[in-house]
Parts: C-alpha cells; sequence; structure tokens
C-alpha cells in the first residue's frame, strides 16, 4: 500500500466559521478505529489522519489522510506489541508528522496503549505537536486489568511519556468500559463505547470552539485549563432527551465512572463544561446543568462554560466535562514549546494554509518567585484506591509534583 498522505484544503482549516485550525490524529490500531469514528460523527468537523505501522489496518480505516509509519522496520505489519519499535517508526517519519502539524492551533491525539504502535509512537506525535506551538491534548486508553502485565507496563510507561509531552492526556482506563456497558456485552461493543466517548469529548470541543452558541468559550480559555493541568485531566459525557433533558444529563454525568462518580468534580481545582444542545436549548437548561454541576464542586474551583446549539440536536442535549484536578491559575506548568518553526520543505505533502502563528512561548516575567506545594500523602477519595506505579513512581501525583517541578509565580 503506498503512502496517502494530503490534507484536503478547508478541512480542519481556519474560516470565518471555525477560526481555530484543528487536527485529529489517531495512532495504532485502536486509535485509529476511534479517530475513525470521529471522522463519521462530524462530516465537515476537523481534518482526520490515521497513523499505524500495519497497512491492513490503516487501510481497514478508510480515512482519506493515512501515514503508514516504521516501513522499514516493521515491513508494514505492525509493531508486535513492542512500544519501542513503535517510537523508532514513528520518529522515522518526524518529518511527516512535522508537516502534518504545522500551522495546527488544536492537536488531538488519540490511543489505546498497551499495544506497540498506539505506546511508542503516540507520545511521538504528541511532542511533535507541542513543539510545533498546537495545544495538544491526548486521549489514551489503558488496558483491561485481565491484560498481560508487561502490556501494562507498557502502557503505564506510554501514558507517562504522553503527560510529558502534551498539553494534557485524558486517561480512560479500559477497566472502567466494564462500569459503562451492559454484563453481557461483547468486548467490540466495549471497544465501540470507548470509541464513541473518545468521538463525543473531540466533537464536543470542536463545536464549542467553532460554533455560534449562546454562551462562547474562547480558544484561550481552554489553553488556559488545559495548560496549568499539569498534564492530566478527566473527561465526562452524558447526554439527556425530552423535557427533562438537563436533569437526566447531569444526573447522568454525575453518576458516571468515567468522573468516578462526581468526585473527580469534587476535588477538580478547575474544570469546563460545554453544553450542546439544539435550537430548543434554553437558558434555564443551561442554569440547571451548572447549578446541578456547582452544587457537587468545589466553591472556590474555577470554571469554564460554554454552550452551543445545533440542529442536529432538537430535544436532546449533550454535557461534557474537562476537569483538571491539579490546576493553579494562570502559569504554565510544564515548559512552553518553542516557537513554530518553519515548514518542512522537503516531506513530500501538501496542506491547508497555514493561520497566523498563535500560541508563541510566555516569557518569564520580571518579579516573579517559586510556588511551594506542600508535599501530602494519599488520602480522600485516594485513601483506599490502589496507587498506578510504574517503578517507584506513583503516577496518581501529579508529573510536577514526582519530578519536583519548580513552578514561577509573579507573587512575591
Ligand atoms: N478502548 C479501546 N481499546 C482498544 C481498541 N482496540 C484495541 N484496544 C486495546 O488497546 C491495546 C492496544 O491495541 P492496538 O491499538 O491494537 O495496538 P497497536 O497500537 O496497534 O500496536 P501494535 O499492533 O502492536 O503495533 C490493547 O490492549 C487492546 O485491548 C479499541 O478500539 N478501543
Ligand atoms: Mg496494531
Amino acid at each position: 500500500m503506498s503512502t496517502s498522505l494530503r490534507l484536503v484544503e478547508g478541512e480542519g482549516g481556519a474560516t470565518a466559521a471555525a477560526p481555530y485550525r484543528l487536527l485529529v490524529i489517531g495512532v495504532g490500531g485502536g486509535g485509529c478505529r476511534a479517530a475513525r469514528h470521529v471522522a463519521g460523527l462530524l462530516a465537515h468537523g476537523p481534518s482526520v489522519v490515521a497513523v499505524d505501522s500495519d497497512d491492513q489496518a490503516l487501510k481497514e480505516t478508510g480515512l482519506p489522510v493515512q501515514l503508514s509509519i516504521g516501513r522499514a522496520l516493521t515491513r508494514g505489519f505492525g509493531a508486535g506489541g513492542d512500544a519501542a519499535i513503535g517510537k523508532l517508526a514513528a520518529e522515522d517519519e518526524e518529518l511527516r508528522l512535522r508537516t502534518l502539524v504545522e500551522g495546527m492551533d488544536l492537536v488531538f491525539v488519540i490511543t489505546t496503549l498497551g499495544g506497540g504502535t498506539g505506546s511508542g509512537a503516540a507520545p511521538v506525535a504528541a511532542r511533535i505537536a507541542h513543539e510545533q506551538g498546537a495545544l495538544t491534548i491526548c486521549f489514551a486508553s489503558t488496558p483491561f486489568d485481565f491484560e498481560a502485565n508487561r502490556d501494562k507496563d507498557a502502557a503505564l510507561e506510554a501514558l507517562r511519556q504522553l503527560r510529558m509531552h502534551s498539553d494534557a492526556t485524558i486517561c480512560l482506563p479500559n477497566q472502567r468500559l466494564l462500569e459503562i456497558v451492559p454484563d453481557q456485552a461483547t468486548l467490540k461493543a466495549a471497544f465501540d463505547a470507548s470509541d464513541h466517548m473518545i468521538s463525543m469529548a473531540v466533537i464536543g470541543l470542536w463545536k464549542l470552539l467553532t460554533e455560534t452558541g449562546l454562551i462562547r468559550l474562547n480558544f484561550s480559555d481552554l489553553k488556559n485549563l488545559v495548560e496549568n493541568s499539569g498534564g492530566a485531566c478527566s473527561f465526562g459525557y452524558a447526554e439527556g432527551e425530552g423535557p427533562d433533558k438537563a436533569q437526566q444529563a447531569t444526573q447522568a454525568l454525575l453518576a458516571s465512572p468515567l468522573l468516578d462518580h462526581g468526585n473527580v468534580l469534587a476535588q477538580a481545582d478547575a474544570f469546563l463544561v460545554n453544553i450542546l444542545g439544539g435550537p430548543d436549548l434554553a437558558l434555564l437548561d443551561v442554569q440547571r446543568v451548572m447549578s446541578n454541576i456547582q452544587q457537587v464542586a468545589k466553591r472556590e474551583a474555577k470554571v469554564f462554560m460554554g454552550a452551543t446549539v445545533d440542529n442536529d440536536w432538537q430535544g436532546r442535549l449533550m454535557v461534557t466535562v474537562l476537569a483538571a484536578e491539579h490546576w493553579v491559575a494562570g502559569k504554565r506548568l510544564t515548559a512552553p514549546p518553542p516557537a513554530r518553526t518553519a515548514p518542512v520543505a522537503s516531506a513530500p505533502i501538501t496542506t491547508a494554509a497555514s493561520p497566523a502563528p498563535t500560541g508563541e512561548p510566555v516569557a518569564p516575567t520580571a518579579a516573579q518567585s517559586e510556588l511551594v506545594f506542600e508535599k501530602r500523602d494519599r488520602g480522600g477519595r485516594f485513601e483506599k484506591v490502589e496507587p498506578t506505579k510504574h517503578g517507584d513512581e506513583d503516577l496518581d501525583v501529579p508529573t510536577f509534583l514526582r519530578r519536583g517541578i519548580k513552578i514561577l509565580s509573579e507573587r512575591g
């Protein structure tokens, strides 16, 4: 199969209706399937690209833009569960990946961790997007408890890498799917449910940023939430229908295992709520959703919200939430990416016209002092929870605390 890689003019590009350039990259078998789901639900949405080292799996996505990676290493048969091969495969195509993300404002990297390509190549794709100056948000599932320990360890290491190289990574443990789908559901149905949830997160944010809404959310609000999240966000999603749709959706949201039955919202320092409804969406619906959520949230939590109208959602309502449990106002917790680099002339790819660069690095201010964070033992709702360990590291502790990264404050 030949490498086909072309972004069609206008797709994912900034237009009057869609002022941001957004790209969705599926990496590995599961990641590409989820990316295809996004493309299927959003015909005129962002560009969606499939990246895999398995040519057959790439072909099956049916996506018009595909990037086959690491052919010299894998001969197009996949990375065979080896994340080191997946990483090399992506590095092999660094120029093409760089050209793909060049000029994008927002890049979603979707992957299912535990195999070779997703675990090895997705962190490379995230790093490149972040280096190019795009706000980079990753969605990654982790293996079921019944899968081999080797795969789980590789997945946790990949998750750590993703968090290091993205602005924020949203982890969806496959094990939680078991709480969402009926007992008799097949594995395929569980995976489909996961694909659907990831798609809804992407679609919710896309619509929020691009469509006229009752309450418009700015790109800078999303940036603020994500860049100051310490690298880890949680995602929740629920729908309601009929006259009681607002109540239904928030009840389902607060009961959802995705947000740990409301506990994530109760702990979050900051969160973003996106309400999507049809032309019948009333301000009262918005108010109901927000007041239900605010009842469980911390009083001092920073809340970003938006409400969007879409004709397809007549009589229905969808709420998506992006929550940062460890959010620090106004300061990036990770190093800012370098300025966008010049286009790579050598790669044989055509892309849509680039917008003016945004998201330039934030220059440190003159009067900065270090923020001091108390070291705390696991407590609260985490007290009885098994820690997510990798080696000696507890991955549930935010990266900046584990690594002792110093954070500068204008105070002091
Ligand atoms: N949530 C979800 N998980 C999936 C899906 N497909 C596979 N997985 C899980 O994701 C892990 C990795 O599988 P793949 O995505 O097929 O692996 P890969 O990244 O293509 O890696 P290689 O095939 O080794 O190159 C496995 O542990 C699967 O259980 C899916 O559609 N959705
Ligand atoms: Mg594969």
